[in-house]
């Protein structure tokens, strides 16, 4: 184990504060990124380092998962964007960054990775390593980052911690870490209860035994503050804090750099005020940046000098740190401090500032490419119009570029339709937010299916994207799973079965597979199953493949959906609509349990002789509908079909909303087969 840092060097880092409030100097700095599979605890974490390293007044009413600060994040309680926060600890500044674990956000946890000199890697401890923890264990070994391990969530009832320990060393040797990363330190965590221990505690104890932390007289170099926080429910084998995760923090990663010299910066990610505009956020790698000097934003291409004249010269107009939840304002920073820089017109992710005399570029990340393509066109469905504030093309044409401005893996291009604009991204989820972002603003659009994005392979063949799949499923499971996925053409790359009736199995599937199977694996496994997928890389292209193996039901009215047609319906499928929801012709009003669409009338009532009769409909017993969100559209839907998103509904409905129509159609695309 790495001793404490001694203090060997003057400390360099220096921020000086606006104003009169004296700042604690002088200070030591730890910049870390926190790195995960989606949902195995990081933001939870990150709520816990703050308690207990007295960000918050005693007292204080603070939300569950506070960086997941913006609404769909709470909604949907995952973390869409990274952020930046700091705590001290002692005389330790540690700037955290907590980072997106799906898969679409990949890309920026990558950058994420440059700002920061160490990892605190989660794991949870019944799932293990998952395809995103590869992806980011990789990204992070490549950069020689040392992790730090946290096996996180040990109060889960299948946890199964010394497992998950075992299963990450495998990982670690498959991505060939050095032999200083394979010594990581390991933690045993739990989140929610804001604990960690050296020693896996017992759970017939009481408490684990945390070595070494115990007594901070005995490190007398890190004082160890804490601001106790214990959640109610705790249970007694758990007692304990967050002190054994500070001290490896403060043991292991190493402190940043301080090289002395001409400011230099790379921007690692943007943030976006509608009174500044870009603001710009990094580490700084060399010198001192003061508010109000003049930089040069160095465009992109080779590490090295930047001639003269190929590069504009802004002023910094303001200069943040990061402090607790908030951003204050300081005069001057130096290397090693993360900071955020506003008044950079144009500043682009991936980009070096410097001190103009000294243009010296950086090695960048490259933004990822886009993987998938959709087409946003504008509402041309009867009800366009009715509960959207902005429906032209102009207007969807305006919050599409815009979005392009700070959504940096996004590219969105005009197409020979004025009404139809190209968006392409990162997979689903990626898209998805933009979709339900804008209906939130008020923009009412349609969007076709998905396309995968093809390039072209290295003797002018067709390549496209696949995906690396995971499925955790009860044993009874795994012969209808395959048999699905074999027409989607999934290669079977690993199974495992520990022996307690759940299967992991590992697929490699052409992107396009993919496309429709999450709400069939949801039925086929009776919700019981779970499949997380993620880009692996371009491969031969696999040919046509098999669709959607059931049809829909199609209204063929327009009108208002009844009970008692629903009632009837739902013999046949599975409904998206409920009672008193409008109908138009033509849209898809739910599945049909069969291959092949079939007109529906939902509209039809009871004929109405008498009040009573209708009056009864009420009590006509309905299965819930399936809730159709975005992102099950954008995998659901055919070529044919199209998503229509108001701010007040999501629907699916056919390209053509005519019946002759749509037959003609269909018989014209049989005829192209044939
Ligand atoms: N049992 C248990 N559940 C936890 C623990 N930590 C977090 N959770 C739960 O796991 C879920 C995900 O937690 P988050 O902190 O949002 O996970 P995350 O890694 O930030 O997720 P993303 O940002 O979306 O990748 C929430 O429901 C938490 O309550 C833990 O230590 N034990
Ligand atoms: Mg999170």
């Amino acid at each position: 184990m790495a001793g404490p840092l001694l203090p060997c060097r003057p400390p360099p880092y220096e921020t000086r504060i606006l104003g009169s409030q004296p700042a604690r100097f002088p200070v030591h700095i730890r910049n870390i990124a926190i790195i995960a599979h989606v949902d195995h605890g990081k933001t939870t974490l990150v709520d816990m380092m703050l308690r207990q390293a007295g960000v918050f007044r005693a007292g204080q009413q603070v939300m569950e998962r506070v960086m997941d600060s913006n609404p769909l994040e709470r909604e949907r309680g995952i973390t869409i964007l990274s952020k930046n926060t700091a705590v001290r600890w002692g005389d330790t500044k540690i700037n955290i960054v907590d980072t997106p674990g799906h898969a679409d956000f990949g890309g920026e946890v990558e950058r994420i990775l440059k700002m920061v000199d160490g990892v605190l890697l989660l794991v949870d401890a019944a799932e293990g390593p998952m395809p995103q923890t590869r992806f980011v264990t990789r990204k992070a070994l490549a950069l020689g980052l040392k992790p730090i391990v946290v096996i996180n969530k040990i109060d889960r009832s299948d946890a199964e911690p010394l497992r998950v320990h075992d299963e990450c060393l495998e990982l670690f040797m498959d991505l060939e870490a050095s032999s200083a990363q394979i010594d990581a330190p390991f933690l045993y965590a739990s989140s929610r209860f804001g604990v960690a221990f050296e020693e896996l505690p017992d759970k017939q104890g009481v408490g684990g035994r945390v070595s070494g932390v115990e007594a901070p007289d005995a490190d007398t170099l890190h004082p160890t503050p804490l601001h106790p926080f214990i959640v109610p429910g705790t249970p007694d084998w758990l007692t304990g804090d967050l002190r054994p995760l500070f001290k490896a923090i403060l043991d292991y990663v190493p402190p940043p750099e301080a090289l002395e010299g001409p400011f230099q910066m790379l921007v690692s990610t943007l943030d976006h005020s509608p009174y500044v505009g870009r603001i710009a956020i990094g580490k700084i790698g060399r010198g001192r940046v003061r508010a109000g000097q003049t930089v040069a934003l160095l465009p992109w291409g080779e590490p090295g000098l930047v001639p003269e004249g190929t590069f504009p010269r802004v002023k910094v107009a303001q200069l943040h740190g990061f402090e607790g939840l908030a951003r204050v304002e300081v005069e001057e920073a130096s290397a090693g401090e993360i900071v955020a820089l506003s008044g950079l017109e144009g500043i682009e992710i991936g980009q070096t500032v410097t001190d103009p005399e000294a243009p010296e570029r950086l090695a960048g990340i490259a933004v990822e490419e886009p993987t998938i393509t959709v087409d946003f066109s504008v509402n041309t469905g009867p009800f366009a119009g009715r509960d959207g504030r902005y429906v032209t093309s102009r207007q969807l044409r305006e919050r599409l570029f815009r979005e392009v401005e700070r959504n940096v893996a996004l590219r969105v291009e005009e197409t020979d339709s004025p009404d139809t604009f190209r968006v392409a991204g990162r997979g689903e989820l990626h898209l998805g937010i933009l979709m339900e972002t804008m209906r939130r603003e008020g923009y009412e659009f349609l969007v076709s299916r998905p396309r995968v994005i093809t390039r072209e392979g290295p003797n002018g063949e067709m390549h496209e994207p696949y995906e690396e799949l995971l499925i955790d499923i009860s044993e009874p499971f795994v012969g209808t799973v395959m048999e699905k996925l074999g027409p989607r053409r999934a290669e079977l790359v690993d199974m495992r079965n520990p022996g307690h009736g759940t299967v992991r199995m590992a697929f490699r599937i052409p992107a396009r597979g993919l496309f429709g199977y999450r709400s069939e694996f949801l039925t086929d496994t009776r919700g019981n199953g779970v499949m997380h997928h993620r880009f692996l890389e371009y491969g031969q292209w696999a040919g046509p493949l098999a669709g959607r193996s059931r049809g829909v039901m199609v209204s063929m009215v327009q009108g208002t959906a009844v009970a008692f047609a629903l009632f009837n319906l739902q013999e046949r499928g599975v409904l998206f609509v409920r009672p008193t929801e409008p109908v138009y012709e033509g849209m898809v009003v739910g599945e049909h349990c069969r291959p092949g669409d079939l007109d529906v009338n939902p509209a039809k009532g009871k004929r109405l002789t008498n009040m009573r009769q209708s009056g009864s409909d009420d009590a006509v017993l309905l299965e819930p509908p399936r809730d159709i969100t975005l992102e099950l559209a954008l995998e659901y839907i055919e070529d044919n079909e199209l998503i229509e998103v108001t701010p007040g509904a999501v629907r699916l409905r056919k390209r053509a909303l005519g019946q002759n129509e749509r037959k003609k159609r269909a018989r014209s695309a049989r005829a192209a087969v044939d």
